[in-house]
């Protein structure tokens, strides 16, 4: 849409974020809510969900909690059985929608009657545009959404209990790799550190998120790894999960994230890329990077995320698409440059 200049008005779409305190203002407003995460949530997206809907209710909202996709079976924290499973024909009907972790148009399934929702908060940690809702507040600088969840729960004077405390905390381990990656700062650990006053299990969320999957996962991963492929003497690494071998193993595709953290761990791997058949015909592209910037690469080819952790969804035969991707990123490897990008 073009901006006609400050005359008028209506033409004037507002481009630039709202901020923290008017996000707080539009929640204490507002008396009926549906909390909606991204499709195939992450413990970062459960976090967020569950922290913001204990803190709602108490402070005697009525809220729901909705996910497109299941919860992933692993988890275990309080509040997870609350969250309705509506994989079609949501409507928000008068309720406030607030997407947390995603833009509205990544809550998968159910995207459109979040989108037509008459009221739309969003708050996330993804680098990208505003996009549409009534309040948007993104800041791609918090490790975490759950983090920001953290900040809009003090300010709105929730007392913090165990379950609120748990599901915090598991978005924080979530999307910092359980303390490991580069957004794992002293602020972060301040807030995780005062979240372990708690009653919580840190031991057994960080082996829920990591460190605990069925037999079927395992077979396949380990599958998946003997056919990893690299490129410039290592410095690009990437895998390929077929379809027909997720049938095989008996893996919902959508339980496979985690793939590409695998990948990751080739000690010469600068780019690390897992191609996933999620449905006959459909790509999921997970990228990873210690330095190189991932998320300007998925974003060219039609995805996002964050400059180390990043991904797309493409479609086409998955060889062939990962040929095609492999090529792009090896140039952007060793030119720092995006060529011409068709899929
Ligand atoms: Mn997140």
């Amino acid at each position: 849409m073009r901006c006609f200049g400050r005359f008028n008005h209506r033409r004037v779409m507002k481009v630039s974020m709202n901020s923290l305190q008017e996000v707080v203002q539009y929640l204490k407003d507002e008396d009926d809510f549906i909390v909606v995460g991204h499709e195939s949530p992450d413990p970062d997206s459960l976090g967020a969900m569950l922290g913001l809907y204990f803190g709602l209710i108490q402070l005697g909202k009525s809220c729901r909690v909705v996910s497109a996709d299941p919860v992933p079976a692993e988890l275990s924290w309080e509040g997870l059985e609350l969250i309705e499973h509506i994989p079609s024909g949501f409507a928000a009907g008068d309720s406030c929608v607030v997407v947390v972790d995603c833009e509205p148009e990544r809550t998968g399934s159910i995207k459109e009657g979040v989108i037509n929702a008459k009221r739309l908060v969003n708050i996330d940690h993804h680098r990208r545009g505003r996009g549409i809702g009534d309040i948007v507040y993104v800041n791609p600088d918090e490790a975490a959404t759950s983090i920001i969840v953290y900040r809009i729960l003090r300010e709105l004077n929730v007392s913090f209990d165990n379950k609120i405390a748990a599901a915090v905390y598991g978005g924080i381990v979530g999307d910092t790799g359980g303390f490991r990656h580069a957004n794992t700062t002293s602020e972060v650990m301040f807030i995780a550190g005062e979240l372990l006053q708690f009653s919580i299990d840190p031991a057994a969320i960080a082996r829920e998120i990591f460190s605990s999957r069925p037999l079927g996962f395992l077979q396949l991963l380990g599958a998946a790894l003997s056919g990893l492929q690299t490129a410039q003497h290592g410095r690009l690494a990437w895998m390929t999960v077929s379809h027909r071998q997720f049938a095989e193993y008996g893996v919902d595709p959508k339980s496979s994230d985690y793939f590409v953290s695998f990948v990751r761990m080739l000690n010469t791997a600068e780019i690390a890329m897992v191609f996933r058949e999620i449905s006959p015909g459909q790509i999921k592209v997970g990228l990873r990077a210690n330095h190189v910037d991932v998320g300007s690469l998925a974003r060219h080819i039609g995805g996002g995320g964050h400059r180390l952790a990043s991904g797309a969804t493409l479609s086409g035969d998955l060889h062939t698409v990962a040929a095609q991707v492999v090529k792009l990123a090896e140039h952007f490897l060793i030119t720092g440059e995006l060529h011409e990008w068709h899929n």
